[in-house]
């Protein structure tokens, strides 16, 4: 199948192994955004909305058999939602109307798994009518996530029927709403109920897109809008546009669409001139094409609304750091709020919605420079951008934008500030595109200068601005060593520290690190008296804990150990969260001795959380308790859902509590088919 045969309305060039350096840097530089794809840029902050029968079942990923009657809810409030994410700046909302249990949000006329046999206005509620109407009357956009994995619907791997039923609830979504912006699918995907994995027909379902909403973006699994790579909130250093795509070979053997890129999608580096060489030289059908990067995060560890997170909701500090990562590092910031079972934000969430729209509105409002004039000078091999402050100043955050419109063409560049008389190195930073935003460390000055020291060609700089942003009142770290005290630092001086072990709002003041060998919670926060801070307050912060595990010894593991020089006893033990890689068996299993009798009425267990390495934990567990090493007694089994692309901690209760000297943890499943990494486990008294 030939490019042609499917509308990626774009300008693409295609790249060969003739191409010099200069070449690719040239087509590199000369892709530019669509119309569509450049409006999607210019909203820059949109949220994500996971509600759903999860939300009810207490779950990330829905079950097979799960009944309608599961989705209790009564309440249902989205005019709350749409007003919050309005205020706080926010242009786009994308609600989540199918996720991948199956569950309609809409009344749709090709399932009975759907919202018109739950109880909601007896069974005839259109939540996704009710989310469309609420984002009309704050004029916010409005968008769906529709799951291609079913796990519900009986068609689910028979490849044609189901691509009719998915292109049928597609069409209904993409007619009967208005206006969508973007149509969201994600690449999770599993076996139907025949045993056999489904084909997608990608190709119809996008130009069911281009037919129905030609104004919608196609997300993640679609043409327009690339995922950044990973679920934690991270872009990259230097994230460009333009980078190298190759054809989809299908397991029938035939070439397809430009769906996914040639290199991958999680790496580091996606369209550096070393990439563009490798790629150039790797397959004849390689192209170069404008895919903008999306940051999809959620506020709170898990994508779906479970009361056990509620302290776990992003410090504005983290959402901040988020927030540079995303918006001000040439991407889209899609950030997942999930409203909870009564139908609304969480007070928590809205809170820090509030204040992190709050925080950005004085932060950038108001631009220190003197001018706006964007003309740069050349000097030498680099180009040079002046600019003069109003008056002497604290300085502590800077902006860039690079009009993209002529393509996105800084590769590095640094930024000076003249102290003392003296032009002083503030970072040395990668690539701008849309937008670049660098906090920096406060200095005072009136003036700074931006050297792009390499570039594809002549850049054109279209905005800049510096700040002087309110410093924040940072979340404090709590840490437990490996004897159990535990630790809490203020980034603050002079600020007091508060803590509770019980729960309760933090209000023990904190002196010296203390012993705490129970499995619990640690809440703590921090009071300053600094009047420049943006809050006196810092947020609460917690760290979960297991019981500490004081003689714990690997006995037993029947699989071969890679990863040295590590030791299977730290990885798995102390605190250190290397990765751990098993191979040669594809259900690893290791056996510990806690060095007496201990009671548990659940686990903590730590994921690999190395962005390169966590394709290889554990998806399916089992846990076992025995006194002699012999008969083991299971505990508890079943799957860590979400935690491929999201390995948070996981903690699990055991249906009843369990008892034993030894403890066996076991891989049933890896994600990796080959290998799996451990990460680190602990038990909840
Ligand atoms: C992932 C899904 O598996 C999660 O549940 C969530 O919907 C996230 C946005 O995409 O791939």
């Amino acid at each position: 199948m030939d490019i042609s045969d499917f509308d990626i309305s774009q300008d693409y060039k295609k790249i060969c192994k003739e191409d010099t350096l200069k070449d690719l840097q040239e087509k590199a530089a000369s892709i530019v955004p669509t119309k569509l794809q450049l409006e999607w840029q210019e909203m820059e902050l949109t949220v994500f909305l996971h509600y759903g029968m999860n939300t009810f079942s207490n779950a990330e990923w829905g079950r097979k058999g799960t009944p309608v009657s599961e989705f209790a809810a009564e309440n249902f409030d989205p005019e709350q939602w749409i007003k919050i994410i309005k205020e706080a700046g926010f242009k786009g909302a994308i609600f989540n109307c199918k996720h991948h249990d199956g569950f309609c949000m809409w009344p749709s006329k090709y399932t009975d798994y759907s919202i018109k046999n739950a109880i909601y206005k007896n069974g005839k509620g259109d939540m996704v009518k009710e989310v469309a109407n609420a984002c009309k009357k704050y004029d916010v956009k409005f968008g769906i996530y529709l799951s291609p994995w079913d796990i519900n619907e009986k068609t689910y791997g028979d490849s044609d029927a189901y691509n009719e039923y998915f292109i049928n609830q597609l069409t209904e979504l993409l007619t009967n709403y208005g206006d969508i912006y973007e149509v969201w699918f994600d690449g999770a995907c599993g076996e139907g109920p025949n045993g056999k994995t489904q084909e997608y027909d990608w190709i119809s379902i996008f130009n069911t897109i281009k037919r129905l909403q030609p104004n919608a973006v196609a997300s993640i699994m679609g043409p327009d809008v690339r995922w950044v790579g990973n679920e934690a909130g991270k872009g990259r250093q230097a994230e460009w546009s333009a980078i190298p795509y190759g054809k989809v070979v299908t397991k029938k053997g035939e070439k397809k669409a430009y769906i996914t890129t040639g290199g991958d999608l999680c790496g580091e580096d996606l369209g550096s001139d070393e990439v563009l060489l490798e790629q150039a030289q790797k397959d004849t059908d390689n192209i170069l094409y404008w895919s903008p990067a999306q940051v999809d995060v959620s506020i709170r560890p898990g994508w779906f609304y479970h009361e056990m997170e509620d302290k776990k909701v992003r410090s504005l500090d983290d959402l901040l750091n988020i927030y540079y990562s995303s918006v001000g590092s040439n991407a889209q910031l899609l950030l997942n709020i999930p409203p909870d079972k009564n139908g609304r934000i969480n007070d928590v969430d809205a809170e820090r919605i509030e204040e992190f729209g709050r925080y950005l509105k004085r932060a950038f409002e108001k631009n220190l420079a003197k001018t706006t004039n964007t003309a740069i000078t050349k000097e030498g091999d680099c180009y040079t951008l002046d600019i003069k402050l109003s008056e002497k100043s604290d300085i502590n955050l800077i902006m860039l934008t690079e009009d993209i419109t002529k393509g996105q063409k800084v590769d590095s560049f640094k930024i000076l500030a003249k102290v003392e008389n003296e032009y002083k190195e503030l970072a040395s930073c990668r690539t701008i595109g849309y937008k670049k935003i660098l906090p920096l460390e406060k200095v005072w000055t009136d003036e700074v200068k931006i050297v792009i020291t390499k570039s594809r060609g002549i850049p054109t700089i279209s905005s800049f601005g510096v700040y002087n942003a309110p410093t924040l009142n940072s979340a404090v770290i709590i840490s437990r060593d490996d004897d159990g005290y535990i630790t809490i630092k203020a980034s603050t001086k002079a600020a007091e520290i508060y803590y509770s072990i019980d729960n309760s709002t933090p209000k023990t003041l904190y002196t010296e690190p203390f012993l705490f060998k129970d499995s619990g919670e640690i809440f703590a926060t921090a009071n300053s008296k600094d009047s420049n801070l943006f809050s006196d307050k810092a947020p609460i912060v917690s760290l979960k804990v297991g019981m500490l595990k004081e003689n714990w010894k690997v006995i037993s593991c029947n699989s071969t150990v890679l990863g040295a020089p590590y030791k299977l006893e730290d990885m798995v033990l102390d605190n250190a969260c290397h990765t751990m890689v098993y191979t040669g068996n594809s259900n690893p299993e290791i056996v510990f001795d806690m060095g007496k009798n201990v009671k548990a009425k659940g686990f903590i267990y730590i994921p690999i959380t190395h962005i390169f390495d966590f394709v290889y934990n554990i998806f399916e567990y089992e846990i076992s308790f025995s006194d002699d090493n012999e008969h083991f007694t299971v505990a508890d089994s079943g799957r860590f859902d979400n935690i491929k692309n999201n390995p948070t901690t996981q903690e699990i209760m055991f249906k009843n509590e369990c008892e034993g000297r030894y403890l066996k943890i076991k891989s049933i499943r890896g994600l990796d088919e080959k290998q799996v990494a451990f990460g680190k486990i602990s038990l909840i008294k």
